[in-house]
């Protein structure tokens, strides 16, 4: 069974997320077909990318599937991640992605969407930054991520409450773009895209390329990168890591000892 949808209309591709059973968590099946479909959409000449849930959905996305995550002792967000992928393929997508936002965005989901390149959520959107509620190390890709979208203040209280922020709030920080009610939001979304569809693709493609360079171009010494990487594996070879899973796939609240 296919855990998406895509539809083509003129030169405008739509994915839709649709596995509400698991409330759209990034599987590595589920990631594998959001890929392939942006693969076809490269191929097709597809302008610009929409992707979102289906119309009316609760939860947008809850992240990381967690039960594919290693158990301890492996970095659970290295670059041969799926997640990490899929943000790859969003920035590396050559036309925008719009994300069409409806319902809570959770942990790697916020990464997802924050991997696109314009934003239009609803009123009930949320989005919470969940590393710290499960114990894991967050990797390098997903915090330069959130220090190139947020101030730091909101970012370490996002990370360190691992609290919902609500859509109001992501509005006023640039973090989206803009708030359109549900009955409106699809028909403002593709709107958007007749805009940019029109516009010289070539331009637009060598454009969103060169922010991804710039906005990643942050200089980083053999050194600070080892002790960054060492710092994070206390952290999955941890006892707390280990509680952080074992909690979620008890439907528990987790006992943390900080070792
Ligand atoms: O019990 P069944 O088999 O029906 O499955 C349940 C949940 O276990 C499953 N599910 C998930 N499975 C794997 N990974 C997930 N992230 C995940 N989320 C949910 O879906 C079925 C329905 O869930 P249920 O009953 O809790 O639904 P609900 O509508 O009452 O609540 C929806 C949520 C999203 C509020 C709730 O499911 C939830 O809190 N999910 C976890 C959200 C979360 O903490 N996500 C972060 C994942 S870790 C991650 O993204 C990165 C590693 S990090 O955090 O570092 O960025």
């Amino acid at each position: 069974m296919s855990l998406i949808l895509t539809e083509i209309q003129d030169v405008i591709g739509t994915i839709v997320i649709n596995h509400p059973q698991k409330r759209n968590a990034l599987s590595e099946a589920l990631i594998d077909e959001i890929t392939t479909a942006l693969d076809q959409f490269r191929e097709q000449n597809i302008r610009t990318a929409i992707l979102r849930a289906p119309a009316g959905a609760k939860i947008w996305s809850a992240g990381h599937d967690v039960s594919e995550l290693p158990n301890r002792g492996r970095d659970p967000l290295g670059w041969g991640d799926s997640l990490r992928i899929l943000v790859r393929a969003i920035q590396e997508f050559p036309a925008p992605v719009i994300a069409l936002i409806e319902g809570g965005v959770w942990g790697g989901g916020c990464e997802v969407a924050m991997a696109c390149d314009i934003l239009v959520a609803t009123p009930e959107t949320t989005f919470a930054i969940t590393p710290a509620k499960l114990g894991v190390p967050y990797n390098l890709g997903g915090i330069l991520t959130l220090m190139n979208m947020i101030p730091l203040p909101v970012a370490k209280e996002m990370l360190f409450t691992a609290q919902p922020i609500p859509a109001t709030q992501a509005l006023n920080l640039g973090i989206i773009n803009y708030i359109k009610p549900p009955e409106e939001i699809e028909s403002f979304v593709y709107g958007l895209a007749a805009h940019i569809v029109v516009n010289s693709p070539l331009s637009i493609a060598v454009m969103k390329e060169e922010l991804r360079l710039l906005a990643s171009a942050h200089a980083i010494t053999p050194e600070l990168f080892e002790r960054i990487q060492g710092l994070r594996r206390v952290v999955y070879d941890s006892h707390d890591y280990h509680e952080g899973l074992s909690a979620f796939r008890e439907k528990r609240k987790p006992r943390f000892t900080g070792a």
